[in-house]
Parts: C-alpha cells; structure tokens; sequence
C-alpha cells in the first residue's frame, strides 16, 4: 500500500459510517408497513383469494414433500449406516416400486394442476363486463381511456382519458427527504373503478413491452406494442390499491407505478362526472393531446378505418 492509498483509506472508511448512519436514520423514520413480509398481499377478488389459496395449498404439498423425502433420506442414512453393520437392500428391477415412485408424484401434479387450471380458465374470462377500460404503457408512464364497451357502466365514464405518471418526488428518491409510506407507488391521477362490478382491463403498449400487474386484485397482463389483450377484476372492497410495471421496459421500469381507486358505485359516477366535464373542458388525454404520441393500435385501426 504506498503513502496516498494508506492516507485515504480512513476517509472512505468515515464516509462509509457517515452514509450507513444516514440510510439508518432514514430506515428509522421511513412508515412504510406491508400486510406481511413474508406473504402475498391480502387478497382482494375472487380470483386474487384463489390465488392466495393456490399459493397456501401449493406451499403445503411441497412442504410435507420434503420434509418426508428428507426424513426418509436422513432416516436411512443414520439407521441404515456401515458403522452398526447393515446390509444394503437389493431392489434393483423392481417392478412394484418403479409402478409405484411414477404414479404417487403423476397423481400429485393431477392434484395440483386441477385447481391451478380452473384459476387459469376463471382468469381468462373477461365475458360481460360491467366496465371495460384500456391501459397503455408508454415509457415509463400507463395511460388509461374508459371505453365504451358494454354492460351497465358503458355509458358512465366513457371517453375519460388521462395519463398516470409517478408522484414520488425526487427528493425521496434520493434520500434527501424521508420515503413516504408509499415510496414509488403513488401516482398523480389514479385509476378510479367501481367496487362489485367486472372491470375488463385492455392493456396494450406504445412503445415497448410493459405489464399491469396489481397483485391484491389478482390481475397481471402484458401489455404489448400492436397488440391488444385483457383481463379483469371485480374488487370486493372499497380501498387503494398498489401494482408495478411487471416487465422490464427500460430505464424508468421500477419508476411506472399502478394505483387503483376502488369506490362505492355512487362515488365513482360522482368521479366519472366531474371527470368527464374536466375532459370535455379540453383536458390533455393520452390520444388527444399535442405531441403526444399515438397508440399504435389506435394509429393502425384509424388508417385501415375499423
Ligand atoms: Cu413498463
């Protein structure tokens, strides 16, 4: 080590204690609190229940699993060791325990797969909505247009059109203030939906692949550029709830946040009113606005004219 390298050591070494005494500091004061750390968050459909459930069940199986596979390795390895004289067993080509080590794990897949597939089935099946609303990935911001679909709500906010951008401030981001408790899950114009009714999600991209994932409604689908797919979800309960981007999409992935409002049926027609007035005011919205660049599908379909 020459004379510079030995002199600056303690001062990176003091640097180091100085920023690990403020990141605690931060940590300290930081109110962030999750349901669990250590599980999915509370489950808020029908679909995100049995999600929950599948998860629970699954967990289960492959528990009791490997606690009898091991048990059983270890068990033979102590009982059966050299040291106190036992032989090995000879069951080379033996048809019963061949028969029988292919159907115990086929008849635990049949187990597990049954109910994971009609989660699947209930999932894809975003027949006869009550709402239908498409979300745009740009990067690195979702726009959402309420669309005139079908079902009872069609009518109700159809052609409300907004951007969602993240509202976390910079200075949280660089910890020069406290994280809030919902540090990069907060945006500045919420998607707002009814509670008890199906809401079919359209999610298609701008630019490059994204996903909308809001894991306590159980929904989480890609959003891809020219195409368009969907999904849906009847949230059970008033209340915000948080999601993220959920495929790499560029340098702001992690900075795309997903906030859903879910109100009582009264509040969210109060909602859509006001909004749409704001939005027949001359409101930016995401296919309209100056400069703002068009959604691929909305661009294809209005030059083959469907
Ligand atoms: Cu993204």
């Amino acid at each position: 080590m020459n004379r510079t390298a030995r002199s600056r050591a303690p001062s990176i070494l003091a640097g180091i204690a100085a920023s690990l005494a403020a990141s605690l500091a931060l940590a300290q004061g930081a109110a962030y609190e999750p349901a669990s750390k250590y599980n999915l968050q509370p489950p808020v459909t029908e679909i995100a229940t049995r999600i929950y459930d599948l998860n629970t069940l699954i967990l289960v199986i492959c528990g009791i699993i490997f606690v009898a596979v091991f048990g059983a390795m270890f068990y033979a390895i102590y009982a059966h060791r050299k040291s106190v004289g036992h032989q090995p067993a000879q069951f080379h080509e033996n048809t019963t325990v061949e028969i029988v080590w292919t159907v115990v794990p086929f008849l635990i897949l049949i187990l597990m797969a049954w109910p994971a597939t009609k989660t699947v089935i209930a999932m894809k099946d975003t027949s006869a909505p009550d709402l239908t609303i498409k979300a745009t990935g740009f990067q690195w911001k979702w726009g959402y247009d309420y669309l005139r679909g079908e079902g009872d709500l069609r009518e109700v906010a159809d052609g409300i059109s907004f951007y969602s951008t993240l509202s976390t401030t910079l200075e949280e981001r660089t910890n020069a203030r406290a994280k809030d408790a919902d540090y990069l899950l907060d945006v500045d114009n919420v998607l707002v939906v009814p509670v008890g009714k199906k809401v079919r999600i359209l999610t298609t991209a701008n630019d490059v692949l994204h996903a909308w994932w809001v894991p306590a409604l159980g929904v989480k689908q890609d959003a891809i550029p020219g195409f368009v797919r969907d999904t849906w979800f009847r949230a059970e309960k008033v209340g915000v709830y948080r999601g993220q981007c959920a495929e790499l999409c560029g340098k702001e992935h992690g900075f795309m946040p997903i906030v859903v409002e879910v109100k009582s049926l009264e509040d969210f027609r109060a909602w859509a009113a006001e909004r749409r007035k704001a939005t027949t005011a001359g409101a930016p919205a995401p296919s309209a606005a100056a400069g703002a660049p068009v959604p691929q599908t909305v661009a294809a379909s209005a030059r083959t004219g469907n």
